[in-house]
């Protein structure tokens, strides 16, 4: 058995028991593909990731990428390979994609629910196998000859990457001095170094790459509205797509990073080695950093979802450590040393340390499901309504709590849960946990950190949409909490109404800071100092209502005479919903007082007092 356990049960639960994704199935919406057969795709795809993708997730990791500067070649390592190859081989790249393409039209739950099990088995496989979605972005957004080459790019699986940062230009992409110079011919040169790109290797994974690069086109406005989106292949080809020479983009480094090391990180210098790196403009205006969105709106799900997916895997290696490691006495019984040793699970640390985990891992789990079923109108109407713009509108408020609250709560919880529950063994290499820390840590970082995902959240996705999408989703808490106030969960759904009114608090608090700006522009600072915390106790308020509107689904199961593990899981999920009630949400009260009472001493203390 591999590293990597999945949660195939529950991510059903949530999708056939709490989102009803089996009666959209079963109206005909996705053609003949009906409840049965995406449990089989489930169940499968969790077969895949246990099995063949896990399997060379440590050795991967102790054999990093090789990169030789003669050649600018990089090689990764063989049993890595293998994994990619049988990912290759199940065709799970073309999941969600155009007919088209190749692809299947699978509603978005299923799909980040499969993809899940893939990024917390191996996540550089997931992340290698790119380029088909790339190619339905350059299809999407490209002229009609691009998107022939957007076809012929997924017919023969070419590798892609996003290219955006460069040394001066992190989070500030606007900054960015690659150079694009149009040639008489319509194609352009593009200059410049880009840094810390992607999946820039081959290595005889795939046959060629196409890059889609963020190049300022010579004389272009400042900033990131004036940035172009070029396609830049690694090779010319024809119209069949035969390859023929190589373009003038090349590896020139790949980094040495902490964790995730096959997911390779390249240097990639445009132009400058005597030929001429050839881009074509992405459709036929220059608005690139919108149609950059496109592709990043899909790697900050999968980011938050990789976290997500390491956060239960994670969770469930703890789980079965401590289910089987006996040490010390039961507490009751801590005065007397004869009494028998028990397994760690009968300590109430460790069983509140589990607890988190659970929690948070399938807390998490049921944010990013809810937030992809608002990915598509067909299944985002049956869940909470929305029509085709609000269903839009609430996936883009709810990708920075999926990304930013993701990563940050799974990089916390594996190091001081999981690996906690481990003891002195959690910090050996003979068990995953310590590669999980590791891997995860990008997560917070690549993407948008967890600022700009704060501030994404806050001047975006509330003040910019004028709160829309949050009184969408609020009001749907308030329905929940109204028509459980009375039931079997009525202290619970107190606590959660509590922490609603005190996010709602928090909200106002930071558009007062917002508009008093106006006036007194240090007033931004505030928000500034406060949106971390608020995106993370909106985080918490989401986790808390999908926890608790799922234990009201269970207890009914369990009412209607649920036995055997059924009986077990729900009990778990009422138990888990409780527990998260009870010790995060009164939390929030806490937070909205700070930011309530924030002020600028912060901003006034001098450099030099730091
Ligand atoms: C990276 C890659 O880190 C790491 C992993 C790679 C893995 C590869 C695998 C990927 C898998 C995914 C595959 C895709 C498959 C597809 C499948 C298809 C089915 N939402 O606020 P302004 C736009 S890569 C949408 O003034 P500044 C918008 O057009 C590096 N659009 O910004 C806006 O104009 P308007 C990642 C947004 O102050 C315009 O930007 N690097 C959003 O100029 C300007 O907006 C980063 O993420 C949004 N949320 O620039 C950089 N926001 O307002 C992080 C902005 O008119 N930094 N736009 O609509 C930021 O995000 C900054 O805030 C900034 C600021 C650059 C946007
Ligand atoms: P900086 O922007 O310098 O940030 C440093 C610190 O300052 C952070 O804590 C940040 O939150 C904070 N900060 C910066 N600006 C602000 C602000 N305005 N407000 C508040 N705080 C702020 N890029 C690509 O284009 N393609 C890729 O494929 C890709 N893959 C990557 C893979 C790896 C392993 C890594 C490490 C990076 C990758 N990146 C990629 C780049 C990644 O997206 C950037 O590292 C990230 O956006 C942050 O930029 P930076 O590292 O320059 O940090």
């Amino acid at each position: 058995m591999g590293h990597y356990k999945s949660n195939v049960r529950d991510i059903e639960f949530n999708l056939f028991e709490d989102l009803g994704v089996g009666e959209v199935l079963a109206s005909g919406a996705y053609g003949d593909l009906d409840e049965d057969t995406a449990k089989e795709m489930l169940r499968e795809a969790a077969r895949q990731a246990e099995g063949p993708i896990a399997e060379s997730f440590a050795e991967a990791d102790r054999n990093p990428p090789v990169f030789d500067p003669a050649t600018h070649e990089v090689t990764i390592n063989e049993a890595f390979k293998k994994s990619q190859a049988q990912f290759a081989d199940g065709g799970w790249a073309y999941l969600g994609l155009d007919d088209e393409l190749g692809g299947t039209d699978v509603p978005r739950s299923l799909y980040w629910g499969i993809g899940e099990m893939f990024l917390g088995a191996n996540p550089p496989v997931f992340m290698f196998a790119a380029g088909p979605g790339f190619a339905q972005i350059l299809h999407d957004e490209g002229t009609d000859e691009q998107k022939k080459w957007a076809k012929i790019a997924a017919e023969r699986n070419w590798n892609a990457t996003m290219v955006l940062t460069e040394p001066d230009a992190g989070s500030d992409v606007g900054a960015g001095r690659t150079k694009a110079i149009k040639q008489e011919d319509g194609s352009w040169h593009i200059e410049g170094v880009k840094r810390f790109i992607t999946s820039a290797v081959m290595d005889h994974m795939f046959e060629s790459t196409f890059h889609l690069v963020l190049a300022r086109p010579e004389g272009g406005a400042p900033g990131t509205k004036g940035l172009g989106l070029y396609f830049v292949p690694k090779h010319h080809f024809d119209e069949e797509g035969n390859l023929g020479e190589e373009n003038g983009v090349y590896v020139t480094g790949v980094e040495h990073k902490m964790g995730i090391k096959t997911s390779t990180t390249c240097e990639l210098t445009f132009g400058g080695h005597g030929k001429p790196a050839k881009g074509w403009l992405v459709g036929e205006e220059i608005k690139g950093i919108a149609q950059m969105f496109k592709v990043i709106e899909h790697a900050r799900m999968m980011v938050g979802t990789k976290a997500i997916g390491t956060l239960s895997t994670g969770y469930l290696n703890a789980l079965d450590y401590a289910k089987q490691r006996v040490q010390g006495a039961d507490l009751t019984q801590m005065a007397d040393k004869t009494a028998p040793r028990v397994t760690i699970t009968h300590h109430p640390d460790v069983r509140r340390s589990l607890l988190t985990q659970k929690a948070y891992a399938e807390g998490l789990r049921a944010v990013y499901l809810y937030t992809a079923a608002h990915q598509d109108v067909r299944t985002a109407t049956p869940v909470s309504g929305a029509d085709e713009e609000m269903a839009h509108k609430v996936n883009d408020l709810l990708l920075p709590i999926v990304k930013g609250v993701g990563s940050e709560r799974a990089f916390t919880l594996l190091g001081t849960e999981s690996l906690q529950t481990f003891g002195g063994s959690g910090f050996l290499q003979d068990y995953p946990i310590e590669q999980y820390v590791r891997d995860s840590k990008i997560d917070s970082l690549y993407e948008g950190t967890t600022a700009i995902q704060a501030q994404d959240f806050f001047f975006r996705k509330i003040l910019r949409d004028r709160g829309a999408a949050l009184g969408h989703v609020a009001g749907q808490i308030t329905a929940f909490i109204e028509a459980n106030a009375g039931g079997a969960f009525a202290a619970d759904v107190a606590l959660l109404k509590t922490a609603a009114e005190d996010v709602q608090a928090m909200a106002a608090t930071l558009t007062g800071f917002a508009l008093a700006s106006q006036q007194e522009p240090k007033e931004l600072y505030k928000v500034g100092l406060g949106s971390v915390r608020f995106l993370m106790a909106f985080g918490d308020l989401m986790i808390g209502w999908r926890l608790l509107h799922q234990a009201v689904i269970a207890q009914a199961k369990l009412d209607g005479g649920a036995s055997g593990a059924d009986k077990s899981f729900y009990e778990g999920k009422v138990g888990v919903a409780k527990f998260f009630a009870a010790n995060v949400l009164p939390q929030l009260t806490g937070t909205k007082d700070i930011i309530a009472a924030i002020d600028n001493q912060a901003m006034d203390l001098d450099e030099a007092a730091f």
